[in-house]
């Protein structure tokens, strides 16, 4: 038992958490998804039409991915794995790395990671902080024109489910930060949680998102000043 009264923590994040970086959300006004448009960049489809122009898309992300730097939401949940007695699992949407690099460690990535890519004709996933062009060969297999962005596209089933699965039948705080609760199946991870009974639910969002209604406890504001004064409450026992 934690000095919290909970044992078990999943914490689902969205590109909310990350926008105070700097990084730009999807359905927010000014988003990703009011400048490109998402089947073209974001579908498999999308990226059998148009390859080069899917590749410059998340090139132009991965190099913007360098010049911004991890907040106080980011922080403060890394200060929550570290002193929380049980455990803490973040599962993101966001491709970003700012929760690794503002210190967390158990983070599963269930729409990919903007620096890695994999191979389509043998599978292998590499590292990837550069510019990738269609043509690039595979570190691996050395195959040309196999190579695509190791993100979750429309259509394609996210990483990590039975993982994720399991991490919410067992947890008894699931926190849900930054994100809108448009894209399923996260968008569903509440009603799941809640269907099991066991444990409380919060969100922490700007406004309040698609699933608000179905959380036990909404705060609504900035994730830099929500996010570090909530974890605070819980660590210090008065939540
Ligand atoms: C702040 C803030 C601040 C701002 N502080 N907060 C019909 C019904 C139901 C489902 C479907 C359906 N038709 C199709 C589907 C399935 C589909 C889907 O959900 N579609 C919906 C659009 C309806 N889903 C899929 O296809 C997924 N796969 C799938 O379902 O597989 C089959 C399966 C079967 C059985 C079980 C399980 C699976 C795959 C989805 C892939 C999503 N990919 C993307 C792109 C990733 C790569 C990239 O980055 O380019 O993932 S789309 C995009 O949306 C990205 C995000 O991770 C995802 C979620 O967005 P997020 O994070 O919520 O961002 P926003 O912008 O929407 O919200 C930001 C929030 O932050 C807002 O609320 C702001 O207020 C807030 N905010 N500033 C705090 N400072």
């Amino acid at each position: 038992m934690s000095q919290t009264g909970y044992k078990s923590i999943v914490i689902l994040t969205g590109a909310g958490i990350s926008a105070e970086s700097g990084l730009n959300t999807f359905r927010d006004a000014g988003g990703i998804w009011t400048k490109v448009n998402l089947e073209d960049v974001a579908t498999p489809e999308g990226f059998a039409r148009n390859p080069v122009m899917v590749q410059e898309f998340y090139s132009a992300r991965r190099k913007n991915l360098a010049n911004v730097e991890p907040n106080a939401a980011h922080e403060a949940l890394a200060r929550l794995e570290k002193e929380f007695a049980g455990e803490v699992l973040i599962v993101t949407q966001n491709v970003d790395n700012l929760h690794e690099r503002g210190g967390s460690e158990n983070v599963l990535h269930m729409h990919g990671e903007l620096l890695k890519v994999r191979c389509d004709n043998c599978g292998q996933v590499h590292h990837w902080p550069d510019e990738l062009f269609c043509e690039t060969p595979c570190p691996s297999c050395k195959t040309p024109n196999y190579l695509r962005p190791h993100v979750v596209w429309f259509g394609e089933m996210p990483f990590e489910m039975m993982r994720i699965d399991q991490a919410l039948e067992d947890c008894d705080l699931f926190l849900s930060i930054g994100t809108s609760g448009n894209v399923y199946p996260a968008a569903g991870y509440v009603a799941t949680v809640r269907q099991l009974g066991r444990a409380h639910t919060v969100e922490l969002n700007l406004e309040p998102s698609e699933g608000a209604t179905m959380f036990a406890e909404v705060i609504h504001g900035p994730a830099t000043k929500i996010v570090p004064a909530y974890i605070d409450r819980l660590l210090n026992k008065s939540v």
